[in-house]
């Protein structure tokens, strides 16, 4: 028995990587089952495409006065969470990240003079980075402290916060989701010969944020090893602070003519599908959600054995896992994968099968909501 739809307010990253994309399918998707979802963030975010009734977006706003270094944008949100708690009338904060978010929530909870409920989920960064660092290690305690309830997005994120940040109370596993609607296997079109990529030619992928921890320069490497072998080419799709370093390598082994940079694209689906593999070596990974989308499009991975990517990708089910660093074994995998066309239908049948019975989205997003409800009525 559901008494009553929620307010929900939602603090999240919009423009993100994986956390601003789950903040936001997860806020539709309640919308979507008839809550009001409240966002309350600095930009709006990229996954609106269409105004939905049930979403309404609350602009955290902070002036460049001169007389602060940084612009105190913690505490304008903690401001604006406050407002907002009271002209809405929510019901429930809904924050990802502990910092700063989970921070400013409390403040704002305690403005606003409210008692709230504020559900926190972890993504990785805040506590595999910001938790290893002494100083603000009590900062990401305080904000799961300060919560009535946190996720963590793997099994494996649960454990590393409970044993690095030792929270007073435990932490619950959510796993993360795709929009199913939009990752299937989707018909692309002239997009493989678009790109200038030949029928006969295999294509690797590897999409993310450029960021260090992605390791991109051991998927150059990988990539070498397979192409010595097999007719292929890799597309790196996305932008980021490693771009010119990662260009400035491809150069150097005269691998430009196989690597191909598409920049940042809408078109995931469409991508996924003319690609044979993906090719993700993480350094550290909470989860990897470019996993799922894979998976949720029929592609198999070669994935490090780091993190949440072994709770996503499973050694010889969906696809192979490879230990940090060794290029030898993600080449070796990659070549059988690629060769063996049996094996390749199977891993191929499982990965849609993962995604679709591990990961659905509309699995998740119940358990969020049974969450929600619980810390409401809680109140
Ligand atoms: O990995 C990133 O660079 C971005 C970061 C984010 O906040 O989006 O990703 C984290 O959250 C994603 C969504 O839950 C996870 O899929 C990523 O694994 C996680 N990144 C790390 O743990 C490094």
């Amino acid at each position: 028995l559901r008494l009553k739809k929620l307010k929900v307010g939602v603090i999240c990253y919009p423009t993100l990587g994986g956390s601003g994309v789950i903040a936001t399918e997860l806020g539709i998707m309640m919308a979507d089952r008839g809550h009001e979802m409240h966002f309350i963030t600095s930009s709006r975010p990229f996954r609106f495409l269409d105004a939905h009734p049930n979403i309404q977006f609350h602009e955290v706003k902070i002036d460049g006065y001169s007389v602060f270094k940084y612009p105190p944008y913690d505490i304008a949100l903690a401001n604006r969470i406050a407002q907002v708690i009271e002209s809405e009338k929510l019901d429930l904060l809904h924050v990802h990240y502990a910092v700063p978010h989970a921070v400013s929530a409390a403040l704002g909870k305690d403005m606003a003079n409210s008692t709230i409920g504020v559900i926190t989920t972890l993504h990785g960064t805040d506590v595999t980075i910001l938790g290893h660092d002494p100083g603000l290690r009590n900062t990401v305690r305080y904000g799961i402290n300060k919560s009535d309830a946190t996720t963590a997005v793997s099994e494996s994120l649960r454990q590393e916060t409970l044993e690095l940040i030792e929270p007073e109370r435990d932490i619950m596993t959510i796993y993360n989701f795709i929009d199913n609607e939009k990752y299937k296997p989707v018909d692309p079109g002239t997009l493989k010969s678009d790109l200038g990529i030949n029928e006969d030619e295999k294509v690797l992928i590897h999409i993310s944020n450029f960021r260090k921890v992605k390791r991109i320069p051991d998927i150059i490497e990988s990539f070498k090893g397979i192409a010595a072998s097999i007719n292929a080419k890799l597309l790196l799709v996305g932008e980021g602070p490693e771009k010119n370093a990662i260009e400035a390598l491809v150069n150097e082994l005269g691998l430009q003519e196989k690597i191909i940079f598409t920049g940042k694209r809408d078109d995931l689906p469409e991508l996924l599908a003319i690609s044979d593999l993906m090719l993700h070596l993480s350094e550290k990974e909470a989860f990897g959600l470019v996993l799922l989308e894979a998976l949720a499009c029929g592609l198999p991975s070669i994935a490090t054995n780091v993190g949440g990517i072994p709770e996503v990708i499973e050694n010889g089910v969906n696809g192979f896992l490879v230990q940090l660093g060794d290029i030898p074994a993600a080449v070796d995998k990659a070549l059988l994968v690629l060769t063996d066309e049996e094996l390749y239908t199977t891993l191929k049948e499982k990965a849609l099968l993962t995604a679709r019975d591990k990961f659905h989205s509309s699995t998740i997003v119940s358990q969020y909501e049974k969450l929600y409800y619980e810390v409401a009525e809680n109140k």
